[in-house]
């Protein structure tokens, strides 16, 4: 029986969209940006009897006369929602079964059941080989619920070996799942649940072995974990930090501003490779915070936060979120301020969107203007918000991101981490790093002001870490596109 999984492109039906373009080209070809975690997750508990092939639309062109395929499945987030059921109509009109799952099927299961012959509502480790073993038989059904989020030991590790990891920058990793916090805007309800789950730390360490077999390029590669919130179990945290220290691998990872209140655990975390680290800052209003029931964050220790990263060597990441009832016009530059100020070298300006499922759709669903899922990428407004017009929002959160990402900007930034902290302990680069950076630079040669950034860094004598200059110039060729 042949099982084939797929990714759907958000380019297909939104050509124009920022991530869309960023996930499938970026500055130095099509490479996109991490593979999903899912189809490597579920693959892992595929019985063998079944083939798996995994297409990635963001990477690999599907040709509809060339699927030889029993069984079709598709992954959707709520942005990739209408490209999932166009595939998923022709599937069904060339006469395949389809199967749908992820984010979007479990919050909206009856409206996805009109595009499939199953649903997958929840996590999929569980439902997934009874949903085979039903399709084998005969009887599949329409809907199969998880009925609870499956325990610590059936975390399975994926496997890596279903994506050609040569299309991608970056690894993905996952050591827990969930979050205790009720944040309304996040989907965690529903995507991983309350109650924090951790992998066996020797499984994490294993799947890094794994990948690690994979990590052959000129340049290292970064791995990314993907884990909801990183840190909300101390004890595990430094278990599992310890454990990765003698792996000598870099990564990057996101979660709350609590990973930051105790040093000890950030002195760890930057010995065990944490380059960057994203923390959800979501908003420097309280009154915002408040709103969104953000109740583990406070702007009081907004600055310390990023402080204490760059002392240990990490850079400082964040994620943030226009359209609060309590934004104006002002909070546009007072956050920017604030991110140029606190040298956030990456962040990342959301707009506000009510993903269905979460409170906050709840909340706001009667102001919602726009039902077009293509447009629920939190890059687009698709509700009124209460102080600003939808054109003001989006001007202000594109405008944002271009103004955090100027070069002049970026690389004062740079030029302070590569002198401060354990940074200016680091080893500078070397003659086949900035050789590497000069063959860059000459690739993209049309592009002046990258090019020019990339031999800046290369001629500099203090640069340090190859991987965030390509990560930073990378980072400014995408803002450029936030036009409206
Ligand atoms: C890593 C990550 C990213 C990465 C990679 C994207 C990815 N999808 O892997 C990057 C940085 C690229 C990213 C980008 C975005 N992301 Co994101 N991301 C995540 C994060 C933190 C982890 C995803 C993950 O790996 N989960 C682990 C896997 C195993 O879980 P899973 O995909 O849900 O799959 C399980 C089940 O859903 C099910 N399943 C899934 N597919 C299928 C298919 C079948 C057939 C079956 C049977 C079962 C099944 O089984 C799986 C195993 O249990 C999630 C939060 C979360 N908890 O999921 C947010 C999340 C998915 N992202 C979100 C959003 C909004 C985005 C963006 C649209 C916007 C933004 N600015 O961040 C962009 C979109 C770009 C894009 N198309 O990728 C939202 C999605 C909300 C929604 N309703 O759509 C989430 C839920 C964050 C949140 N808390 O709100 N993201
Ligand atoms: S802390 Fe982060 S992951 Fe947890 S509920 Fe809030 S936004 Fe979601």
């Amino acid at each position: 029986m042949k099982i084939l999984f797929i990714n759907p492109a958000i380019s297909i039906e939104e050509p124009d969209a920022i991530w869309a373009s960023s996930l499938k080209h970026n500055l130095f070809g099509k490479m996109s940006f991490i593979p999903r975690a899912a189809p490597m997750v579920l693959a892992a508990v595929t019985p063998p009897e079944y083939s798996f092939t995994y297409l990635d639309e963001d990477i690999d062109e599907l040709h509809f006369d060339k699927v030889d395929a029993d069984l079709i499945a598709i992954t959707m987030m709520t942005v990739q929602a209408k490209r999932a059921y166009n595939l998923a109509d022709e599937f069904r009109r060339r006469g395949y079964p389809v199967i749908l799952g992820g984010i979007h099927a479990s919050s909206c299961p009856d409206e996805a059941a009109l595009h499939a012959d199953a649903i997958c509502v929840g996590e999929g480790e569980n439902s997934w080989p009874v949903m085979l073993d039903d399709f084998a038989k005969g009887r599949l059904k329409k809907f199969y619920h998880a009925k609870d989020y499956p325990p610590v030991t059936k975390l399975s590790s994926p496997r890596v070996d279903i994506v050609n990891h040569d299309s991608y920058s970056v690894f993905p990793l996952q050591a827990t799942k969930g979050c205790p916090y009720h944040c309304d805007f996040c989907c965690i309800s529903f995507s991983s649940g309350h109650k924090y789950r951790t992998k066996p730390i020797e499984q994490v360490v294993a799947e890094i072995k794994e990948l690690e077999k994979y990590n052959t390029g000129i340049l290292k590669k970064r791995y990314n974990f993907n884990d909801d919130n990183l840190y909300v179990d101390k004890e595990y945290t430094i278990k599992l930090f310890k454990a990765i220290i003698p792996l000598n691998i870099q990564w990057m990872g996101m979660g709350s501003i609590n990973t930051i209140q105790d040093e000890e655990v950030v002195k760890l975390m930057a010995q065990s490779g944490c380059r960057t680290y994203a923390i959800g800052f979501e908003s420097i209003s309280e009154e915002n915070l408040q709103e969104a029931k953000k109740k583990n964050s406070s702007v009081a220790e907004y600055k310390k936060a990023a402080q204490v990263l760059i002392k240990h060597g990490i850079i400082p990441a964040g994620y943030f979120i226009f359209g609060f009832e309590h934004d104006d016009m002002d909070s546009f530059k007072r956050t920017i301020d604030f991110a140029i100020e606190n040298r956030i070298i990456n962040p990342y300006f959301n707009i506000l969107t009510p993903f269905p499922g979460t409170q906050l759709y709840e909340r706001i669903k009667d102001r919602i203007f726009d039902w077009n899922w293509s447009h629920y990428g939190s890059l687009k407004c698709v509700y009124q918000p209460a102080t600003l017009s939808p054109e003001q929002l989006v001007a202000g959160s594109y405008g944002a991101s271009r103004e955090v990402a100027r070069l002049d900007i970026l690389k004062n930034h740079l030029k302070y981490f590569w002198s401060h902290g354990p940074w200016e302990k680091n080893p500078k680069l070397k003659f086949k790093d900035r050789l590497f950076l000069i063959i860059l630079a000459l690739k993209i040669w049309g592009k002046k002001e990258q090019r020019k950034f990339l031999l800046w860094a290369a001629f500099n004598s203090a640069a340090t870490d190859t991987y965030q200059i390509v990560a930073t110039v990378t980072f400014y060729d995408m803002a450029k596109r936030f036009v409206v």
